[in-house]
């Protein structure tokens, strides 16, 4: 019961006007089709994907409606924002190859079409089984859509969403009356939504459920490339203004290497900051690009924008990434583009992912404007003779398509989990610990290479708990993004009150959490082993 057949996919993304919003997509889709059925048969050969019931499942794309305003359609072949139709167009492959029935909208018009045959709700739960949809895929702004057209008939449907948020949403801005109280709300936040329910780009926090993306490149795994290497640098930066005051970082570059560019041109504007050493191919299409990055060498960051797909489509062509590096990290407390995103996550380089679970010899973090560490990581890679490609598993087809199968399968936000007779991922997959004082429980459970799991912080949240993994000297409960947790100088043992603020990434100096730490499959950070 999968759907190995791109017309039919096509034939449902047809644009509802004549702005081309899906052109983008349509092209990525199609070029790595016969990559998604391999990965398909490949997972098929080693799952068993029967009994898999077939939902019914509404895309809606918030960021490309004509009321958003911000012209990801206009701009799709001209500089604009592409790595969200990125993971778009993955999402879309990976629902129809797994077999469910798939309704793409755009516009609010189409919307309302379908949710005017909602019948009117009696019970909330036989309302929800008369719903016409089973799942429903948008972004922050279709939520918005959602809740302004359906009013008093939102309550009903909230549990279906699952909410594409590329940078993540933390539970102290998500939960609306605690975001208020803390002046933090702002708004992206205040969704009240269940946290598992925000998909991200990259795994941020275990918090969120990582939904990522696939890997885009034109060789398979085992093959090498038939382009030799050439002394070529690609700089990662499509619009003029990210290469300002990055000339000596460029200069250093060009000593040693061809500078190209990909750097979008208006005909009536002059690239002012672009040097003119640099060989500007303009927007390339995905295949021009990638068969550009076989030929690179190093592949260069300017800084922005940060946590792009292209780093990781330049080490799975065999290019090294330089990676910018923060000190202080950026974040929402001193970087504008991160205003008002309702996270405080901070960002140590233009790309943490690759610099944390990727590195060297496939990515080097350094400081660019420190000119004898610019220098060093260049002649590191100027000596380099073997540049050897990497994806990792969960950028791949097939670990998208077995991460998403297992989301479907298992993730109900409609019902509390413990009424479906099964938890998941189960509980045997935990592993409960008590943290070092000022540490997150995500970086408590990694320093035993688990990852931290929100679903069983109510197992934790008990006196026996408390009394299984320390003494307590006295016990209270409050509502707060720290709690379970244990005051260190009193021994003060302190639960939470408010299940929506249990956090992975919460943390205070004095403190000691309590946290439920999970395995999880090698390559595949999203699940548990056993939870595919
Ligand atoms: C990120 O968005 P971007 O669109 O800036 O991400 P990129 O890493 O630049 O690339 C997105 C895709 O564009 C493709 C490239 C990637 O798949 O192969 N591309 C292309 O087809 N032709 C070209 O000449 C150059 C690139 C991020 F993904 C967003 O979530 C953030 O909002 C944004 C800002 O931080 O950065």
């Amino acid at each position: 019961n999968t759907s190995l057949e791109l017309q039919p996919l096509m034939d449902i993304l047809v644009d509802p006007n004549e702005r081309q919003g899906y052109a983008w997509i349509r092209m990525r889709i199609s070029r790595m089709w016969s990559r998604w059925t391999d990965a398909a048969k490949s997972l098929m050969s080693k799952y068993s994907f029967r009994n898999r019931p077939k939902k019914k499942i509404l895309v809606h794309l918030g960021l490309l409606s004509k009321q958003s305003g911000w012209k990801f359609a206009e701009m799709q072949f001209k500089g604009g924002p592409l790595g969200e139709l990125v993971q778009w167009s993955d999402l879309i492959s990976t629902l129809y190859i797994l077999g469910h029935d798939l309704t793409v909208t755009s516009e609010v018009e189409q919307l309302l079409e379908i949710l005017n045959h909602v019948p009117a709700a009696r019970t909330p739960c036989q309302s929800r089984k008369e719903l016409p949809v089973q799942i429903i895929y948008t972004d922050i702004m279709g939520l918005i859509q959602f809740k302004k057209r359906l009013k008093a008939g939102y309550a009903k449907f909230s549990c279906l969403f699952r909410v594409l948020d590329s940078f993540g949403t933390e539970p102290a801005f998500n939960h609306r009356m605690f975001a208020k109280q803390n002046k933090i709300l702002t708004s992206w936040g205040g969704q009240d939504l269940n946290l598992q329910q925000f998909y991200t780009m990259f795994p941020h926090s275990p918090d969120n459920s990582f939904m990522g993306f696939v890997v885009d490149r034109i060789l398979n795994d085992t093959e090498k490339s038939s382009e030799p290497k050439r002394d070529i640098a690609l700089v990662y930066g499509k619009n003029d203004y990210m290469w300002e005051g990055k000339r000596s970082y460029l200069d250093a570059i060009h000593a040693r290497f061809e500078v190209h560019g990909t750097v979008y041109k208006d005909a009536n504007k002059k690239l002012v900051n672009v040097p003119n050493y640099v060989v500007n191919h303009g927007i390339l299409s995905g295949l021009d690009l990638h068969e550009l990055l076989q030929k690179t060498k190093v592949f260069v960051g300017l800084g922005f924008p940060y946590e792009g797909p292209a780093p990781l489509e330049a080490i799975a062509n065999g290019a090294v990434f330089l990676n910018p590096q923060f000190s202080p990290p950026h974040s929402s407390k001193n970087t504008k583009f991160f205003k008002g995103k309702p996270t405080q996550r901070e960002i140590t380089s233009q790309h943490p992912y690759a610099e944390v679970f990727i590195g060297k010899p496939y990515v080097y973090t350094i400081h660019v404007n420190n000119m004898t560490e610019v220098d060093q990581a260049l002649d590191a890679i100027v000596q380099q003779t073997n540049f050897s490609s990497y994806v990792p598993y969960e950028y791949t087809e097939e670990g998208m398509l077995q991460r998403m199968n297992a989301y479907i399968e298992n993730q109900n936000f409609c019902l509390h989990q413990e009424y479906r007779g099964r938890k998941w991922p189960p509980a045997e997959s935990v592993t409960n610990i008590i943290g070092e004082a000022g540490k997150s429980c995500r970086d408590a459970c990694w320093d035993i290479r688990k990852i931290c799991e929100p679903g069983h912080f109510a197992e934790l949240n008990t006196e026996q708990a408390f009394a299984n993994l320390t003494s307590c000297s006295s016990h209270t409960k409050s509502s707060n993004i720290y709690y379970p947790a244990v005051e260190v100088s009193k021994m003060a043992c302190t639960r939470q009150l408010e299940p929506k603020l249990f956090s992975c990434v919460g943390s205070m100096h004095a403190l000691r959490r309590l946290c439920p730490c999970r395995d999880f499959i090698p390559g595949q950070t999203a699940l548990c082993v056993g939870c595919d």
